[in-house]
């Protein structure tokens, strides 16, 4: 599993304000912590009160980079904030991320191929996230037949059913599992799948319970990489062990330690 840590991100209150206040040792300590907790790859996303994301995506990135030398995925909706973060990384990046539109498509897998990035796509468009699996593929199918005219590899991409909340699409989870094994059936090499693990208990009691519940039921659909919480130890634990059931890693007494020590 490629493990994308979410804390960087100014949703959080005190990440926000940590943004907006430049306090570049809650960033690094919230960076090198996901790292040490397992992480292989850090989110990074201004938040939806940057007053000048271009700018904070920029001091993200440095201050990020002083610390550690994981890649970067680059969260945001505008292709110009993006951009600020690929001039800067020096581990090959992740966009995230496009959706199915058109237009979106063309400006973010230019970028790309520009920066040599890998790119992940949301199953959405402009209408919307769907309610069916169905529909999920059909617009994950418009994504790979996209990636391909502009020459990327199947395996640079990461799709994304987009992950709702338990207590208000309670009919989505099964949708959105069996997406993941189908997404994979789409190419050859597969494409990755990623999901936004945290939104599936966004408002609800028992948090942890319920993301760790999602996140195996998920990794035994196939799901390659999540965007997690890498500082939930029961969470990791669920992960490495869920992956060790399905035969990734090799038995051992000490199998959490020895996948923590690898
Ligand atoms: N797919 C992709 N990228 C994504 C998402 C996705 N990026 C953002 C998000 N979804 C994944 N990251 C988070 C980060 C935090 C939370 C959920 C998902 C979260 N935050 C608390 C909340 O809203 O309750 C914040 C609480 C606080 O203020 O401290 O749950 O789906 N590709």
């Amino acid at each position: 599993m490629i493990v994308i840590g979410e804390l960087i991100n100014g949703m959080y209150k005190d990440v926000g304000r940590a943004i907006a206040n430049k306090e570049t040792d809650i960033i690094q300590h919230l960076a090198a912590d996901q790292v040490k907790a397992g992480a292989t790859v850090l989110d990074v996303n201004t938040g939806p009160y940057s007053k000048d994301p271009k700018d904070d995506m920029k001091w993200l990135v440095e201050s990020i980079q002083k610390v550690t030398n994981v890649s970067l995925a680059l969260d945001s909706t505008k292709a110009d904030v993006i951009e600020e973060g690929l001039k800067l990384v020096k581990k090959r990046a992740i966009i995230n991320s496009t959706n199915a539109d058109e237009a979106k498509m063309a400006t973010i897998f230019s970028l790309a191929r520009k920066y040599n990035a890998q790119v992940i796509g949301l199953a959405m468009d402009k209408s919307g996230v769907p309610n069916s699996k169905d529909r999920r593929i059909e617009l994950a199918a418009t994504i790979i037949a996209k990636a391909m005219e502009y020459e990327m590899d199947a395996d640079d991409l990461f799709l994304d059913p987009i992950v709702l909340p338990v207590n208000v699409a309670q009919n989505q989870g099964l949708e959105i599992l069996e997406s993941i094994r189908e997404f994979r059936h789409l190419c050859e090499p597969a494409p990755q799948t990623t999901i936004g693990l945290s939104n599936v208990s966004q408002g609800t009691q028992f948090r942890s319970l319920i993301n760790r519940t999602f996140l195996v039921m998920a990794i035994a659909s196939g799901l390659t990489s999540a965007i997690v919480d890498p500082l939930d130890k029961e969470l990791m634990d669920a992960m490495i062990t869920a992956e060790l059931v399905l035969n990734k890693n090799i038995y051992c007494d000490s199998f959490l330690d020895a996948y923590r020590k690898k």
